[in-house]
């Protein structure tokens, strides 16, 4: 049982102290979801091993009252099996199967265009002592490509991004939490993705008025402002340029994913649109 309420966790932080690791992030929300105090253990992407006994390459990392837990999933699972008194993280497998594919998606259609737009500042960001190992694995990773070229026009990218997370809009503006009237673990994998946005993002990936900002803005403020570090960047403020996407559907939800057939009255605009000529407009 976690001593005096309180568990520790190893952290991954850029110089400024804010959490850069998703993972990380989401492993806070939920030790606070499970009403625990944080010991945290700072530090950057060097020197995991040394950090950690040996123990991993990898964080987050835990330790509740001697007990090491790794990995992210591992640790929710864990502190919903040891603490079943308390608020439940995962309430059915179903959320943590559809979370993994939700999450998939996520990475596929942000995570991948946000890390190619703010690879740079991601390393500029880190640790003094980390920028080297920062940049050669990330390098590594892009292909042998130099950080400030992958970099390089992203002004032209990032309104490309917001168009093509209409779904997961759809999701978090049709629901109070993806968990219901109070979030679950699905929602804070989900929230972490903006999170690690939000740790390197020196300039906005989403419009000001991105209908996400309800759901993003109640996610950061969650237990007393945890996703507010005083190191973390504005996610609003996109300007959108002549010829740019539309950043989200503007014109309401319709069609037969987005709306409940109450009858007629529901479907009404639907079918004088569907009757009334061609459209470009994708029904769902
Ligand atoms: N499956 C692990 C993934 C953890 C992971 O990959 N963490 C990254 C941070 S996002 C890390 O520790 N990176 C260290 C490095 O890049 O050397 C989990 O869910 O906890």
């Amino acid at each position: 049982m976690a001593q005096n309420n309180t568990i520790t966790l190893y952290d991954l932080q850029l110089a400024s102290g804010c959490t850069i690791s998703p993972f990380v992030w989401a492993t806070k929300y939920a030790l606070k979801h499970k009403g625990f105090d944080l010991d945290i253990v700072p530090g950057g992407f060097t020197g995991i091993m040394e950090r950690t006994g040996g123990r991993s390459e990898r964080l987050p990392a835990i330790v509740d009252d001697g007990h090491w837990v790794l990995d992210s999933w591992l640790i929710a699972e864990y502190l919903d099996e040891k603490y079943p008194d308390r608020p439940t993280l995962i309430p059915h497998a179903s959320v943590k199967t559809l979370t993994e594919f939700l999450e998939a998606w996520l990475w596929r259609t942000a995570v991948g265009p946000w890390f190619r737009c703010y690879i740079k500042d991601y390393r500029d960001l880190s640790l003094p002592q980390d920028h080297e190992y920062v940049t050669k694995t990330r390098e590594n990773m892009l292909e042998g490509r130099k950080l400030e070229d992958v970099q390089a026009g992203r002004e032209d990218r990032l309104p490309l991004v917001p168009p093509t997370l209409e779904p997961f809009r759809l999701l978090v503006t049709q629901h109070k939490w993806l968990g219901g009237d109070t979030p679950t673990y699905a929602d804070y994998r989900a929230l972490a993705v903006f999170l690690w946005t939000a740790s390197v993002a020196t300039t906005p990936p989403l419009t000001e008025d991105d209908p996400l900002r309800d759901w993003l803005d109640r996610g950061f403020d969650l237990f007393d402002g945890l996703g507010r570090h005083p190191g973390m960047h504005s996610l609003f403020g996109l300007k959108l340029r002549p010829g740019d996407p539309e950043p989200f559907n503007k014109a309401g939800p319709m069609g037969g994913l987005q709306t409940r057939n109450t009858g007629p009255a529901a479907t009404r605009a639907e079918t004088e649109r569907m009757t009334s000529g061609p459209t470009t407009r994708p029904s769902n």
